[in-house]
């Protein structure tokens, strides 16, 4: 059997138009530090990779050893290439500029390097998320205001999920296609062709600790789910929560299902739990290529305007007609 890897998807997506050839050198780059990450993500306890680092990021939440490990690998992997013309990550606090030695290129890039990251030390799926803008013309080093730009700006986004297997998930805006690392051979394997959310689904996504602090909106919906096939939906929902985000947005684009981390009492001073442009624009660039849908519940994702690089906001996405659903009751209040 022919097998396509991900160099020849890439290759025929430049011959089609739609990737340039640096676009496609960021995304092979990209895929092999990928591969380095899941190389150390996979050894475990036994290269001494488990752990805190001892040090806070941006954030001021604790660092893994992992969440530097790939951090710099991502960040490395992608100085020299001459693709980039800076660099955004969720662990650093400032743009990353490229070192004045190596040329610059037209693309922006944005990651969460190991996103889950509490998740490591139990040997649960994590994932790093990537996203690729345009550097706006007009000169000089990019500046955070560069990197302010809405989802829709996207070029490409993208995931990997560090489960059972490795896999990559990219859209450059033609669908979503899947690749899976084969660890032998070190190549990434086309393994799924334009991957679609189903419409409808029975599955929800949602740290339900925090339902005391949800707003009524949240409160009614995920109670209506609750309520089964005796409730208002006259069907049982099954509920799911990795606490990896790469891992539960990878289930719902497998089979489908609800996403939500919405605002609430806990997170609302902030903005929100998750981070808009590593987190939230990737995905929902995924999602709505895959025929789904996301929104904070009162707008779509793709649609904000950042107004600062580490900026979060409340998510809620996948099979289009719970997200419509949830987003009409919070538009009724
Ligand atoms: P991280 O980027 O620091 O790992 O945080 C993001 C993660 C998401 O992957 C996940 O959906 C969420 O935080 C889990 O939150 P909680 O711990 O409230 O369940
Ligand atoms: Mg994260």
């Amino acid at each position: 059997m022919r097998r396509v890897t991900l160099t020849q998807f890439l290759i025929e997506q430049q011959r089609a138009g739609r990737v340039s050839a640096d676009l496609r050198l960021l995304l092979e780059v990209v895929a092999r530090a990928v591969k380095a990450i899941s190389v150390n993500v996979s050894k475990g306890a036994l290269a001494g990779v488990l752990g805190e680092a001892g040090t806070d990021n941006v954030q001021g939440e604790a660092q893994k050893k992992l969440d530097v490990i790939a951090n710099e690998i991502l960040l490395l992997a992608n100085e020299w290439g001459g693709h980039l013309a800076a660099m955004a990550s969720e662990e650093v606090e400032t743009v990353h500029q490229i070192p004045f030695d190596y040329p610059k290129g037209g693309y922006l890039l944005l990651f969460d390097p190991l996103d889950g990251s509490s998740n490591i030390d139990v040997n649960i799926s994590v994932g790093t998320i990537f996203s690729v803008l345009r550097n706006p013309p007009g000169g000089g080093d990019p500046t955070e205001q560069s990197f302010l730009q809405p989802g829709r700006e996207q070029v490409a986004a993208g995931y990997a999920v560090y489960g059972p297997s490795t896999q990559l998930v990219l859209t450059v805006g033609n669908g979503v296609h899947a690749f899976t690392l084969d660890r032998e051979m070190g190549s990434f394997i086309y393994t799924h062709p334009f991957m679609t959310v189903p419409e409808e689904t029975q599955e929800f996504a949602i740290n339900a600790s925090n339902a005391r602090h949800w707003e009524e909106p949240v409160k009614r919906y995920i109670g209506e789910l609750q309520e089964g096939k005796g409730g208002p939906r006259g069907r049982d929902f099954n509920m799911r929560w990795v606490a990896s985000m790469v891992a539960d947005v990878h289930r719902v684009l497998t089979r489908g299902g609800i996403f939500m981390y919405p605002i609430d009492e806990k997170c609302r001073a902030q903005g929100g739990k998750l981070r808009l442009m590593y987190e939230a624009n990737p995905m929902a660039m995924l999602i709505e290529q895959a025929g789904g849908a996301a929104t904070t519940g009162r707008e779509h994702i793709l649609d904000i305007i950042p107004s600062k690089l580490h900026q979060r906001i409340p998510v809620i996405l996948g099979s289009k007609s719970e997200v419509d659903r949830v987003t009409g009751y919070h538009l009724e209040g």
